[in-house]
């Protein structure tokens, strides 16, 4: 399903950015229709202020439902987070069956608690109603509180093992889900994120990132809504949880750079752009053209010039750089390329161009000469896509290598190259004139 009308069910905060006042701003923003059932109007959330007004709206659910009935209205997604009291689990839960079509898909987000503790406005019954919920969860996005809670698992806090988190895993399984997503895991200290498992078919994994200090208010809704939004954009489990975890981190970043106040939630707004440029990119696919004409040559040789400006001005030399981009990512240089057997390819999604590659087949072996993306579109396994076309145009020549050079200090890079089976097989220093020389690592995969 993409871009059908979805409902989100959460409480109003009015004060301190969670729950709807992060759920309609994020699904909106994709395009989505997002209708809202406001479960409790609070002047701000629990977590920090004192003195919160609190006005529960649990005996507006079924007037509100029989009204939509009577309007005939129906959602192709529910997104419920969290609840004004134990009552609604299950009003929220018929609420579910009796507006939903045969498309729809129900995400739960049991907010309840977090670092062990239920928040304060919960009772301990509350994890066995939120079950009922879950069980009619198609994805669940609960943190490791929360699933302990419902499970009536000792909580432990981290670092965790895969083992602990299989078998965590494994117990979920009770709620018969078709996916799950579990926040605020570690395997390591210094790093948090989360942890995925498509229980359809088996695929799982975990997205992880540096950990910021402080705890910060409504991470769990605005990751909650990122992700929602990302999979009924019809984007894959992997590349959702990537693009939440990172639109989550860089609000983060964005609110402690500031120095703001964290009760009144991250500063998610000014990512917005980012992200919805990300989910359109992953959305449309990627797709790889090869080049030939003027035109496109010349339309590679200026999107060579911007990302080599951006995304080397803190490994090379600005005169370094001007060198590199004339001698070897010039039209001219990129035509002289192509008359001597190199295939220049532009990566596109959707109508944008994006990044560009270059190779050529040397004896047993494809060597990588250009992989470049551009900045606004890297971390978002772009790279990890091109691969696969670059896999495939081996294989038609029956050949199961790629190799590439790297500069040696170009970390984040060498990085990447390893997350997708590259490994360091040789160095290379050589002297490119102009007294510059290049210092490279050269990686291959084999597949
Ligand atoms: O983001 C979780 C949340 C949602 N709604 C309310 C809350 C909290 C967390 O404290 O208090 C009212």
């Amino acid at each position: 399903m993409t871009h059908g009308r979805m409902l989100a069910v959460h409480d109003i905060s009015c004060v301190g950015r969670c729950s709807l006042t992060t759920a309609l701003p994020i699904i909106s923003s994709l395009g989505i229709e997002c209708s809202v059932l406001p479960t409790a109007v609070l002047s701000t959330h629990t977590g920090g202020f004192k003195g919160f007004t609190y006005r529960d709206l649990t005996e507006d659910i079924v007037p509100i439902k029989e009204h939509w009935k009577s309007l005939g209205l129906t959602y192709d997604a529910f997104y419920t987070g969290f609840l004004g009291s134990f009552e609604q689990i299950d009003l929220v839960g018929s609420l579910i069956e009796e507006l939903s079509n045969e498309r729809t898909t129900v995400y739960v987000d049991p907010v309840m608690g977090d670092n062990g503790n239920l928040y304060t406005v919960f009772d301990s019954d509350f994890p066995k109603g939120m079950r009922r919920l879950c069980e009619k969860a198609d994805v669940l996005m609960p943190n490791l509180t929360e699933l302990c809670f419902m499970l009536g698992m000792e909580f432990r806090s981290g670092p965790y093992t895969w083992d602990y988190i299989d078998s965590v895993f494994k117990e979920a399984e009770v709620f018969g889900l078709k996916k799950i997503v579990i926040t605020g895991v570690s395997f390591e200290a210094g790093k948090v994120g989360a942890v995925f498992k498509d229980y359809e078919t088996g695929e799982k994994g975990q997205v992880m990132r540096d950990v910021i200090e402080g705890y910060y208010h409504g991470t769990g809704d605005v990751f909650g809504s990122a992700l929602v939004g990302a999979l009924e954009s019809g984007i894959t489990l992997k590349d959702s949880v990537r693009i939440a975890v990172d639109f989550t981190v860089k609000s983060i970043v964005r609110t402690y750079e500031s120095g703001a106040d964290v009760r009144y939630g991250v500063d998610f707004e000014l990512g917005l752009g980012e992200y919805v440029r990300h989910v359109g990119a992953l959305k449309g696919g990627i797709s790889l053209h090869d080049i030939s004409s003027d035109l496109e040559i010349s339309l590679t040789a200026g999107l060579a010039a911007k990302i080599w400006s951006e995304g080397y001005r803190d490994l090379l030399s600005k005169e370094q750089i001007d060198y590199m981009v004339n001698r070897f990512q010039s039209s001219d240089a990129i035509k002289k390329a192509i008359e001597e057997g190199y295939v220049y390819c532009l990566i596109r999604s959707g109508d944008l161009d994006i990044g560009y590659v270059g190779y050529r087949m040397v004896e047993d072996r494809m060597f990588l000469s250009k992989l470049y993306v551009d900045g606004e579109h890297r971390g978002m396994g772009v790279a990890s896509k091109c691969f696969s076309f670059l896999k495939d145009r081996c294989r038609e020549k029956d050949l199961n290598k790629i190799y590439l050079k790297v500069k040696r200090d170009n970390v984040r890079a060498i990085n990447a190259y390893k997350a997708n089976g590259f490994v360091i097989v040789d160095e290379a220093d050589t002297p490119i004139g102009d007294g510059f020389e290049m210092n490279d690592y050269i990686l291959e995969l084999t597949f």
